[in-house]
């Protein structure tokens, strides 16, 4: 039997997809009202595929507890949060869960990471973990996911996977638990191989972002279109540039990087550039967006509104997400709360000034700020009428009202 232990954004879907493959699973969370709400059959965040995925794990017998269970392998996926200030991760939900695992699991357990982590943290803080505790007995092994929101389910079904293992022959047991339904390649390796791959991945996409983001400000400075530019360029059989936009989200990208920063400050000068371009995007669509609106005479904030608070397009995930980034880049110029802000996928409140109807969010607008592109807008360009569009993501088509980066 597996227990998954954090039932949020990787654990609940690798939960679900190992028991719809026949594995015995229970999932375990400490939160019990998210427990509650799967053990009365709802799921806790939106994603294609996850709802139809869950009815076939609770078909195929699924448990969800609070309570950590006895068996031979656990897989530990909590978050990682990092320190806002010295940019290094904080194991703390790692290490919580790993010290509670090690007080029931059984002689000769297996105990997965899977929560995304920095190079060398299983050595500093889970090993000894181990030792503390007299289990010398327990298997350690660190199997860093891949998947992307939006796209997790086809993702965990088809993607490549990396199991790292002190043991190579713990390492291919493992990597049998996974191939129940990954029908990708899966790499056995060391754990520090596997955690620095993992944020090698991250960071090379944070890197390429940067590099977009960098040539979309050269572009508007030389008078060139920045998006046929990269379009061309990518036709080079060795070039793959990805897509500028108005700042980079999610709980990865913007993040993972950071640790190799942390760790190594003398060393990660590329990659620190790289990060602190993509964190200067908000404020640059607020530039580009004050420079419109001095074009068009208008002085007045409130007729701004900005369409987008979720991180990309399609999910209901907001961490890190370039709005608030901008928001919070507003706060400190004292000019926050005063715009309209709208976003179909967020239906809780997150921030002031948010509104939950497309209509409410455009009466009075005359500025839109297309912070992501959600299919509401992709599938309905007309919907913001004739008003004037900044269009970060490059969405909105063409016209003499819209402002690309
Ligand atoms: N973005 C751009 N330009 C692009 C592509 C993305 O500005 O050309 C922005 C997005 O708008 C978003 C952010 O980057 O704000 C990140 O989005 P994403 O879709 O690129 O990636 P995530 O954060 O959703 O997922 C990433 C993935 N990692 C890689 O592609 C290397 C995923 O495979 C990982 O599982 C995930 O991070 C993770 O958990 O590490």
């Amino acid at each position: 039997m597996v227990n998954v232990i954090g039932l949020g954004y990787i654990g609940l879907p690798t939960a679900l997809m190992m028991a719809s493959h026949g594995v015995e699973v229970v999932g375990t969370d400490y939160n019990s009202s998210l427990v509650a709400t799967l053990n009365d059959g709802k799921t806790t965040f939106k994603e294609d595929g996850l709802d139809e995925l869950f009815v076939e794990a609770l078909k195929a017998g699924i448990k969800f507890s609070t309570e950590y269970q006895i068996c031979d392998t656990y897989i530990v996926s909590v978050p990682t949060p990092y320190d806002k200030l010295d940019k290094k991760i904080d194991p703390c939900y790692v290490v919580s869960a790993c010290k509670t695992v090690l007080e029931i699991a059984p002689e000769g357990a297996v105990l997965v990471v899977e929560s995304t982590v920095s190079p060398n943290t299983i050595d500093r803080f889970v090993r000894p973990l181990l030792v503390d505790a007299g289990r010398s007995d327990i298997k350690l092994v660190h199997a860093p996911e891949r998947i992307i929101p939006g796209n997790m389910v086809y993702e965990l079904l088809h993607n490549n996977r990396t199991i790292g293992a002190d043991d190579p022959e713990v390492g291919q047991a493992v990597a049998q638990i996974y191939a129940s339904f990954c029908q990708g390649e899966i790499s056995v390796t060391d754990i520090r191989t596997a955690e620095m791959t993992k944020v090698v991945e991250n960071t090379f996409r944070a890197v390429n972002i940067a590099f977009s983001n960098e040539l979309a400000k050269i572009c508007r400075i030389g008078g060139m279109d920045v998006a046929e530019v990269i379009r061309i360029a990518n036709k080079h059989p060795r070039v793959n540039i990805l897509n500028p936009g108005p700042g980079v989200g999610g709980h990865c990208i913007p993040v993972d990087p950071w640790f190799l920063v942390g760790d190594y400050p003398e060393t990660a000068n590329f990659i620190r550039l790289a990060l602190q371009t993509n964190a200067s995007m908000p404020e640059y669509v607020m530039h580009r967006t004050y420079e419109v609106m001095v074009e068009h005479g208008i002085t007045d904030v409130s007729k701004v509104g900005i369409y987008g608070l979720t991180y990309k397009e399609n999910v209901d995930d907001v961490r890190e997400s370039p709005t608030l980034q901008m928001i919070e880049s507003m706060s400190q110029h004292l000019c926050s709360g005063s715009m309209k802000i709208y976003d179909p996928w967020v239906e809780w409140d997150e921030v002031p000034g948010q509104v939950h109807s497309i209509e409410e969010f455009l009466k009075d607008i005359e500025v839109v700020i297309v912070m992501v592109g959600h299919s509401q807008i992709k599938n309905n360009p007309s919907i913001f009428g004739d008003r004037i569009l900044i269009d970060p993501c490059n969405v909105c088509g063409d016209g003499e009202k819209v402002y690309k980066l």
